[in-house]
């Protein structure tokens, strides 16, 4: 009767969010064992944290319905990328291009799409390496790939991110112009600071090779 019916459908539903879920798993197994192994070659790491969310059902449907995609499972899981999102946030530029590479190379994670919003940032000023991904998820009775957005960002995008979907929101998108351009000019200075901050970790990483830093560096601070 009715209940059956509305079991199999929440049980369908949970299956499509575990999914997801299991993906992300996997992705954050892949991320912190590059994150280990690298910070174990290098003497340091180029990720500073990763986080990672589920979209809510409430959003998943409202972002579907404003995509105009079609509204069963199989059309959400074609269409909505980002149903499953990892943050990837970096101290520097030049680790979000390894960390993006590292991935892209995996023999099991198929390069879906590339967004490079550091190298052309959207015009609001919004900076990031965005990727989506397909892995492979290994089920009792068979094998199902699975989409993930991965966000590559460093310290200072992220701190700017934040800030300004917080504005968006608080606004209800309607933000006033003079914010936008205080906005855009906080993006500048925060991709500044980002040259900045490399090329000093340049200058110490060369002194390092050289052997020109000795323990005293840091008590003379
Ligand atoms: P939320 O609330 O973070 O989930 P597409 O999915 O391909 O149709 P979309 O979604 O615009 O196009 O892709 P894009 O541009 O790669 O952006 C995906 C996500 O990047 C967004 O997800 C945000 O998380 C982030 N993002 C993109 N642009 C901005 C921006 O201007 N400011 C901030 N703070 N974040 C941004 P959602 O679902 O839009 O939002």
């Amino acid at each position: 009767g009715d209940l059956k019916q509305l079991r199999a459908l929440t049980d369908e539903f949970t299956r499509f969010m575990l999914s997801y879920k299991f993906a992300v798993d996997e992705m954050m197994t892949k991320i912190n064992i590059l994150r280990e192994e690298f910070s174990h070659r290098h003497d340091y790491s180029p990720i500073e944290h990763v986080s990672s969310r589920l979209k809510s059902p409430d959003s998943i449907l409202a972002k579907a319905a404003r995509k105009g995609c079609e509204l069963t499972l199989a059309g959400i899981r074609s269409d909505l990328h980002d149903i499953a999102g990892i943050r990837v946030t970096c101290s520097f530029i030049s680790d979000t291009y390894k960390i993006f590479d590292m991935i892209a190379a995996q023999r099991d994670v198929t390069v879906l799409q590339v967004r490079d919003y550091i190298k052309e940032p959207k015009p609001n000023g919004y900076r990031s390496l965005h990727m989506i991904v397909e892995v492979p998820v290994f089920l009792s009775d068979h094998v199902e790939q699975v989409k993930v957005e991965i966000q590559i960002r460093t310290i200072a995008m992220d701190f700017w991110a934040s800030l300004e979907h917080k504005i968006y929101y608080k606004y209800n998108r309607a933000v006033p112009e003079r914010l936008l351009a205080e906005l855009r000019d906080a993006a500048l200075a925060a991709g500044s600071l980002d040259v900045r901050m490399e090329r000093l970790h340049d200058e110490v990483i060369a002194l390092r090779d050289l052997g020109g830093a000795d323990d005293g560096v840091m008590d003379a601070r």
